[in-house]
């Protein structure tokens, strides 16, 4: 039987599916059902870039053989320890190239704690930013405001005038509330939207120490415009931060 000859466009495929003899079922299901995983594949890759994202920005948003989501949304939570892949001065400035968390004091057994895994103490291990984890001696030994999930990346060891970039890929317009889960001081901390500033942040009180965390709302950022956005938090010595939930505001 000579081989018949066909177009597998959206169309037609299933028409062909359903007048053509087997094994060509097979193919021409698997086919279109391909070009489908294809698309939804190239929709989560290929978010829009807003007409204010820095042209000349050089990082990428994080990813690693575990984390392979992208950009992350808004609304939706901000994971701090997966700030843009870039290094220092592109993706961050950190005042040392030492990770004193992943790429030092993790590195002693003690700190490799039972409830953890490699992935989780040495994570991004070699980046001059600070990162560490939620551990049972140190963070659950006691009450917390907010109690933390274990094994809750986050970034420490901060020191005036740090910033770190996170390319976010913002969904709706409007403004949402901004929400932190942070240890320590009172301080304030500040996000620009593609480079120009956007949000002056109060966390509301002190939680009297490293290792005591609160989750509150610190204050609001407006986005009037979808797409990839570039968000920078700026903040100084005082404090750890795990994460910040953007959610819309007033039910927008
Ligand atoms: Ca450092």
């Amino acid at each position: 039987m000579p081989f018949p000859t066909f177009r597998l466009d959206k169309s037609n495929a299933i028409l062909q599916l359903l007048t053509m003899n087997t094994p060509f079922h097979i193919f021409c299901l698997a086919v279109p059902l391909g070009l489908v995983g294809c698309l939804s594949l190239q929709s989560v890759s290929s978010a829009k870039t807003s007409s204010t994202f820095p042209a000349d920005y050089k990082g990428q948003p994080f990813g690693d053989a575990v984390y392979k989501s992208g950009p992350q949304v808004i609304p939706g939570r901000v994971e701090c320890a997966y700030f843009d892949l870039g290094g220092e001065g592109v993706a961050y400035h950190d005042v040392d190239a030492v990770n004193h968390g992943s790429g030092e004091l993790n590195l002693m057994p003690y700190h490799q704690r039972p409830h953890a895994t490699p992935y989780i103490w040495g994570f991004r291990k070699d980046e001059g930013m600070d990162i560490s984890y939620t551990k049972d001696f140190a963070d659950f030994s006691h009450p917390n405001f907010f109690t933390p999930a274990t094994n809750q990346l986050y970034i420490g060891w901060t020191s005036d005038g740090e910033w770190c970039n996170y390319t976010v890929n913002v969904k709706k317009t409007g403004t949402y509330t901004i929400t932190a889960l942070y240890s320590n001081e009172p301080k304030t901390i500040s996000f620009s939207v593609d480079n120009q500033p956007a949000s002056e942040c109060k966390l509301p009180m002190a939680t009297g120490s490293w290792h005591i965390w609160n989750k509150a709302e610190i204050g609001t950022i407006t986005f009037t415009e979808t797409g990839l956005h570039l968000l920078t938090l700026h903040y100084n010595a005082g404090n750890n931060f795990a994460y910040f939930d953007f959610e819309q505001a007033n039910h927008q």
